[in-house]
């Protein structure tokens, strides 16, 4: 089952699921990968080439220790393979980089059900107001949809205005249950009376929301930990996912939000949304290192069907494009 929920799509759908992805990246790749082109395009390696590299990936969002890492790395594996050309470094930059994003991937340890047989598996999205949490639960809820699971919507964001609507909105569209709750009612109870639903049973898929929050607002991350308590006690194993969205426009200001989120409640992996409108596609070194997480999907755009299933490969050759070498 996680393979499927969280796995990339049959060969034919890997081309697509690429080319988004490489689309998306096309603001990135026109900063980073037109300096590395010219960076990487010189005859020798000299030292102005590690401090260009250098500020070439800072100035792309990849954060300081991730970019010492990586030019560290690529020192050492390029003296080792006895490259002097620069047009010799792009392989060994690729393989560095794809490295750097598989750090926090944890597939292998993951298993494959993560709840037990006929049991749901429920996925909790938090996040800061605005990074993109209910627009994911509806694309991540028309992809389960499309794949014949049952989904459940639980709108656990009673405080903004609307937000109960917009997730009943999303859920009409994508043809999913969603349940009922009313504005201003407390979240721990709405998520209580949702999972202790006839619909909850007959679910595959639990997608939870959560109302936005500051990671400074103390209240409310301690409100996030009761929710996710009362998950807990609900369902065993659950949430058998907490998904953290990140606005990739956030750049390294992601990474002090995403600490505190992951030192509230346990978090599994990340979705970097909007990054079709964000030329800091960098940022996902900087999370994957810092935290320690895998990115599970990226958000390519503001339609349901604009997610994509993370592959270290496609991200890197969509950031990098054709380089000389
Ligand atoms: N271009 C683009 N826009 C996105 C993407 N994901 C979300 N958005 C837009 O970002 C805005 C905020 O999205 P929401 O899903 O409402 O964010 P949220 O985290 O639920 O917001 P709050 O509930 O207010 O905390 C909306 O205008 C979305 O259309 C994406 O991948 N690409
Ligand atoms: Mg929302």
């Amino acid at each position: 089952m996680f393979k499927r929920l969280f796995g990339r799509g049959e060969p034919a759908k890997k081309a697509q699921e690429e080319a988004a992805v490489a689309a998306s990246l096309a603001p990135t790749r026109r900063g980073l990968g037109a300096r590395l082109a010219e960076i990487l395009g010189a005859a020798d390696i000299t030292d102005d080439t590690w401090e260009e590299l250098e500020v070439a990936l800072i100035q792309s969002d990849v954060g300081a220790a991730t970019t010492q890492d990586i030019v560290q790395e690529l020192r050492t594996r390029a003296r080792n393979a006895g490259a002097r050309r620069a047009s010799e470094l792009p392989a060994i930059l690729r393989t560095v980089m794809v490295r750097a994003l598989e750090l926090g991937a944890d597939d292998g340890a993951q298993g494959d059900a993560p709840a037990g047989a006929g049991s749901p598996t429920v996925i909790f999205m938090v996040g800061v107001n605005g990074s993109g949490k209910t627009t994911t639960i509806a694309k991540l809820a028309k992809r389960y949809h499309d794949q014949g699971l049952k989904l459940l919507l639980v709108p656990g964001d009673t405080f903004r205005a609307a937000a109960i609507e917009q997730l009943q909105a999303w859920g009409g569209r994508v043809g999913v249950t969603v349940s009922a709750a009313t504005p201003g009612a407390d979240p721990s109870s709405v998520v209580f009376d949702a999972l202790a639903s006839r619909a909850a049973r007959e679910a595959d898929v639990i997608l939870i929301d959560s109302a936005g929050r500051l990671h400074t607002q103390h209240n409310l991350m301690a409100e996030l930990i009761k929710v996710r308590g009362i998950i807990a006690r609900q369902i065993p194993g659950a949430p058998h996912q907490t998904l953290l969205v990140l606005d990739a426009h956030t750049g390294q200001n992601g990474l002090a939000q995403a600490k505190a989120f992951t030192a509230a409640v346990k978090v599994d992996g990340l979705v970097l949304a909007k990054l079709d409108s964000s030329a800091k596609g960098g940022v996902a070194f900087a999370v994957t290192r810092t935290l320690g997480l895998p990115v599970r999907f990226v958000g390519t755009g503001e339609q349901m069907g604009d997610l994509e299933p993370f592959d270290a490969p496609s991200y890197v050759a969509g950031l990098l494009g054709s380089l000389p070498g």
